[in-house]
């Protein structure tokens, strides 16, 4: 009896040494970080994660206009928790679209207020390099004001390869034609033993990291992902996310931490059950208070559901990503709730002011382009 009280007495006032380097804006260590997610509960996380939040971002929430396009499903990869690529020996279940069709999505948003469009798909073997360097041109010069935010470091790494050229000379060319920055897909789980048991034929996280650090020192900012809730441990989240707090130490370059929940639906790893809600929540929060020179945390609504996203508001979470219009299938095909995943701007503001928060409207870059403090 006596030594229970003890030891509940040792966890708060581990708890609390935590607590008081947060409120006075000191860095956690790993081991601070493992701690939490061993023995915090979600209010307690949630608390110290939101004070963090409204330091960093106020009382607004992100949000912006844009959609997807996914140039293809055939991958030549294997990733065990894939819902979404379809080998190419099971073409008949894929898709592969002409440059003809990309262009004309492009148009079909003509005279409509979209800021950014987001290019991610599967690691097909005849889309190169050049093609898509060519591709992006061809997409500014009929949107030049649209931010082109495309491939995967995953994807890169491939394309590099195969087109013979450095990362370095790989990216600087998909810059010189157009493209602005680089989604946080493909980092999974940055520990190489799990990396190998999950996705063991792509990038590894030593490549992962190298091109993301390149599109930084050339001057093209990244997102960064984490895909939790599978076979990974609190120890391999801690590992994952001090890599890129190490990283971004370094570079500056990351603009939001994407936390990404494994959806469990049409794949090799369907028989792990989904985490709980309230572990999204403590991991967007944890993660929120670690990943101190973030600037931003991102629930990406389609993967999470909308009502969890409103409530991670409060949990550290300040951007909800965009409108989408119903232009990704890789979490529909994973089970995510959404099949038809797309907001209007109304609806997506709804949302944010409904969860207590300002909405703001973002370009790719943070920059508010509309402000709803007063609408
Ligand atoms: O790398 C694939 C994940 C990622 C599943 O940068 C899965 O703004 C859960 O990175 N369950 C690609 N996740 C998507 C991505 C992304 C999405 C939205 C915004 C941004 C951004 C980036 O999707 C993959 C992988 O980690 N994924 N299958 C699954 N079954
Ligand atoms: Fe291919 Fe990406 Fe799916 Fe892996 S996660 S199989 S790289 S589409």
């Amino acid at each position: 009896m006596i030594k229970a009280t003890k030891s509940i007495d040792n966890v708060t006032q581990n708890l609390l040494a935590i607590e008081q380097k947060v409120v006075e804006d000191i860095r956690i260590t790993s081991d601070d970080c493992l701690y939490l997610y061993e023995h915090a509960e979600l209010g307690f996380v949630g608390k110290l994660a939101n004070l963090v939040r409204e330091r960093k971002n106020g009382n607004y929430t992100f949000f912006n206009r844009n959609f997807h396009i996914e140039p293809t499903n055939i991958c030549v990869f294997d990733c065990k928790f894939c819902s979404y690529s379809r080998l190419l020996k099971e073409k008949e279940e894929g898709w592969e679209l002409s440059e003809e069709q990309i262009i004309e999505k492009v148009k079909s948003y003509e005279g409509q207020a979209i800021t950014e469009v987001h290019i991610v798909g599967g690691v097909h073997p005849k889309m190169g390099l050049h093609y898509f360097a060519s591709l992006i041109k061809k997409i500014k010069e009929i949107r030049p004001d649209l931010h082109v935010k495309a491939f995967t470091a995953v994807e890169l790494e491939y394309m590099c390869r195969k087109a013979k050229v450095s990362y370095k000379e790989g990216l600087q060319i998909l810059k010189d034609h157009g493209q602005g920055s680089l989604p946080g897909g493909g980092a999974e789980i940055f520990d190489e033993t799990l990396r190998a048991q999950i996705c063991e034929d792509k990038a590894t996280t030593a490549q992962w990291l190298e091109i993301h650090e390149t599109a930084h020192s050339i001057g093209m900012p990244s997102n960064a992902t984490m895909l939790y809730g599978h076979i990974e441990t609190f120890a391999h989240r801690v590992d994952h996310m001090n890599r890129l707090r190490e990283l971004q130490d370094k570079t500056g370059g990351f603009n939001t931490f994407i936390p990404l929940k494994f959806r469990n639906k049409d794949n090799q790893m369907s028989h792990i059950a989904e985490v709980s809600v309230v572990e999204d929540l403590r991991n967007y929060a944890i993660a929120r208070i670690f990943m101190d020179n973030f600037n931003h945390i991102k629930a990406y609504w389609p993967m999470i559901g909308r009502s969890t996203a409103q409530i991670s508001m409060n949990f550290g979470v300040d951007d909800v990503d965009g409108t989408i219009d119903d232009s990704t299938k890789i979490y529909s095909m994973a089970g995510a709730e959404d099949k038809n995943p797309a907001l209007t701007t109304e609806e997506l503001v709804e949302l944010i002011k409904q969860g207590g928060r300002i909405p703001a409207e973002r370009d790719t870059l943070y920059n508010i382009i509309k402000d709803y403090s007063a609408a």
